[in-house]
């Protein structure tokens, strides 16, 4: 047993080897491969706008980010699962709770899957989701603000991967566990090794508020013990089905790399989520008792919160026939795409030599007819020629995602042999293929999951750099590669380095998001109890061993900015509320020795650093953004006295002699 396993693990080591140095090193005829015009296609003259917005997953960053295209330029970095000290997020009182989950305050996750919410099938521009592949989250992106706005966690689930995809209105994104491990409201201290009796899977349909965006788990379907890798929503005549990938159908509990690559096929799961509605209105779903934070961050008070929630209601696939259908999908598939017009459904095996493409009219017809070849772990497998359209055969090497063009064409990336390749929906056949450098994860064409994608550009987001940019130690950016892809040949345009590790990312029509931007916060609509509605208002009380400094920021001065009468042992709070109501006029805040990251405060915001000075002593503070000629002099200084100490608590702004004395400390 053991020999063979390590005479298999030698065998994929060599493949891969032989396959990978193939492409190691430069191709030739690499630069020659870009054409005379391609400056030209992606030239946006300074003051000119890009013709579309790029949301990019940051992988291991936990952020995402925004770029133009077709210049590449960087426009933003949205934190959105990691704290970002350039934003004071999660260092912030107002946006801790953001990053608080059943875990506690977690600062950091992995972010693969951006999917841009949709009306009709198309993109809206109104919200970007977001899956936590760690410590299981999703997350949704205003797009007025690009400011993460809500996270929910996942129970019953590791390693949210299969996410966060969504249904054609926006009614639900998904989440599915990759790891199945035991249930939360189980004994979860089992042996590993009885993963085939303890541990189960999970997929989480979280509903959407068409309103404003709020989401809430409507119901978890529990599945057979496998790792669901990605997923896609039908659309058209599949809208009410979700298809997920599956691997480790092998049920191995370690060594994956091998044991999980036993089977010829694993799956594809097909969800009908409709029916999983009608199951739950007609009470069958379970109530389980769990953990799990939900957070919101609200726009007038400037203030998350994080509620903990303790229950899930759960249908078990087993119980409710019709639910969870498996059709068989050689080899340990990875990606799960649907073309535009819903019926076929694209399973790239990460081992396979072909791509098989799925038809959902086959597989509803398979279904009504029972071709099934028995069923895994109690699911139905539905026949593999049953449901199958076509292979797309000798594709190449490694197939990891597919996107489509809207003109029939489907775009493959293969990781193996570094490349994308273009076929045929109808026919299957391959048309044209291009180099990527080098080994290609996701591909992306602007609304290429969706029913009307915009086939002029593709970008491709390759794992591997080398010899690219100029060398900058051991760790190079990763590299996206942008394509046009209008004509019947794919043609190289620009490469750029990336933040993070770019997995799965969209792309929308700029003038979707432009014309909603908000500019501003109205000081008038702060409701944060902090606020300070002038300068007029500013002041400094203390409550027990806190100091609430109610501080404003205008050009070029703090109000106040000379405190003094706080003592060793208080904790300060400075509630600094910027007065400014211009557009792109943020003021930021720093204090010498804090443990904290800046405040960086938008017009009309108020936000809250929190400071436990150390030592007696004078400190300076300061605004971190050049916000004026005078922006150098807007500082000020914080006394600090011994504890016990009998300075009284005073403050002012432009006094030589302190001026306003706190009243409580007056008596
Ligand atoms: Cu292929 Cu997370 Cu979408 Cu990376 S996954 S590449
Ligand atoms: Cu305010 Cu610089």
């Amino acid at each position: 047993m053991k020999v063979s396993i390590f005479k298999f693990t030698l065998l994929v080591t060599i493949i891969i080897t032989s396959l990978y140095s193939l492409h190691s090193c430069k191709p030739r005829g690499a630069q020659s491969a870009i054409s005379g015009d391609a400056a030209a296609k992606v030239y946006v003259a300074p003051g000119k706008y890009d013709e579309f917005y790029n949301f990019l997953s940051g992988g291991f960053s936990g952020q995402m980010s925004v770029y133009g295209l077709p210049s590449g330029r960087l426009l933003r970095v949205i934190p959105v699962f990691s704290v970002d000290p350039e934003k004071g997020y999660g260092y912030s009182e107002e946006t801790k709770p953001m990053l608080n989950t059943s875990h506690g305050f977690v600062p950091w996750d992995d972010l693969h899957h951006p999917e841009l919410s949709q009306t009709n099938g198309e993109v809206d521009g109104r919200w970007i989701f977001g899956n936590g592949n760690n410590t299981p989250r999703i997350a949704r992106v205003d797009l007025k603000t690009f400011r993460t706005a809500e996270i929910i966690e996942i129970p019953n689930s590791a390693g949210n991967h299969s996410s966060a995809f969504t249904t054609e209105n926006t009614e639900y994104v998904v989440a599915g566990t990759r790891f199945s491990v035991p249930m939360d409201n189980s004994n979860g201290d089992v042996p590993i090794n009885t993963y085939k009796q303890n541990f189960k899977g999970t997929v989480s349909f979280i509903k959407v508020d068409p309103k404003d965006g709020n989401m809430s788990i409507a119901f978890q379907i529990l599945l057979p013990r496998v790792n669901f890798d990605l997923s896609h929503a039908g659309k058209g005549p599949s809208h009410g089905w979700f298809f997920f990938s599956c691997y480790n159908s092998e049920q191995a509990n370690t060594l994956l790399e091998v044991n999980a690559s036993q089977r010829d096929k694993d799956f594809i799961m097909a969800v009908n989520w409709k029916k999983a509605e009608e199951y739950m209105q007609q009470g069958k779903g379970k109530k389980q008792t769990v953990r799990y934070a939900h957070n919101k961050y609200d726009e007038n008070t400037h203030t998350a919160t994080s509620t903990i929630e303790t229950e899930v209601t759960v249908l078990d696939s087993k119980e409710l026939p019709g639910l969870v259908y498996l059709m068989p999908c050689p080899k340990s598939p990875h990606g799960c795409d649907v073309d535009p017009t819903g019926e076929y459904i694209v399973g790239s095996g990460k081992l396979a030599a072909l791509i098989p493409v799925f038809s959902f009219a086959k597989m509803q017809k398979a279904i009504a007819d029972k071709k099934f070849d028995g069923d895994y772990q109690g699911i139905p497998v539905i026949k593999y020629e049953e449901a199958l359209y076509g292979e797309v055969q000798k594709p190449g090497l490694g197939p990891l995602h597919t996107e489509f063009d809207g003109r029939g064409n489907a775009y493959t990336s293969f990781f193996v042999s570094s490349e994308v390749v273009k076929w045929n929906i109808k026919d299957l056949k391959v048309l044209d293929r291009i180099p990527t450098y080098y080994s290609i994860g996701h591909l992306m064409i602007p609304g290429g999951d969706s029913k009307k994608p915009n086939g002029k550009y593709l970008v491709a987001y390759n794992k591997i750099t080398k010899d690219r940019y100029l060398p900058t130690g051991p760790e190079l950016a990763q590299s996206a590669q942008l394509f046009d892809i209008s004509g019947d040949k794919m043609k190289l345009l620009l490469d750029f380095p990336t933040i993070g590790e770019p997995h799965y990312a969209q792309a929308i029509a700029a003038d979707l998001i432009m014309k909603n931007s908000r500019k501003i916060y109205k000081l008038e609509e702060n409701t944060n109890p902090y606020v300070s509605m002038g300068e007029g208002k500013a002041k400094v009380e203390r409550k027990g061993n806190e100091i609430h400094v109610y501080m404003t920021a205008i050009r070029s001065h703090f109000n106040p900015d000379n405190i003094e009468g706080v003592r060793m042992g208080d904790v300060v709070y400075f509630h600094v509320t910027n007065l400014e109501q211009d557009w792109d006029v943020p003021h930021g805040f720093a204090i010498k020795g804090a443990n904290n990251a800046e405040l960086l405060i938008m017009p009309g915001e108020t936000q809250t650093l929190k400071w436990t000075p150390e030592k007696a002593g004078v400190y300076p503070m300061y605004c971190t953004d050049f916000c004026s000629a005078l922006h150098q002099e807007m500082q000020g200084y914080i006394r600090v006295s011994v504890a016990g100490s009998n300075t009284p608590l005073t403050f002012s702004t432009g006094k030589t002699e302190p001026a306003a004395i706190a009243e409580n400390v007056l008596k």
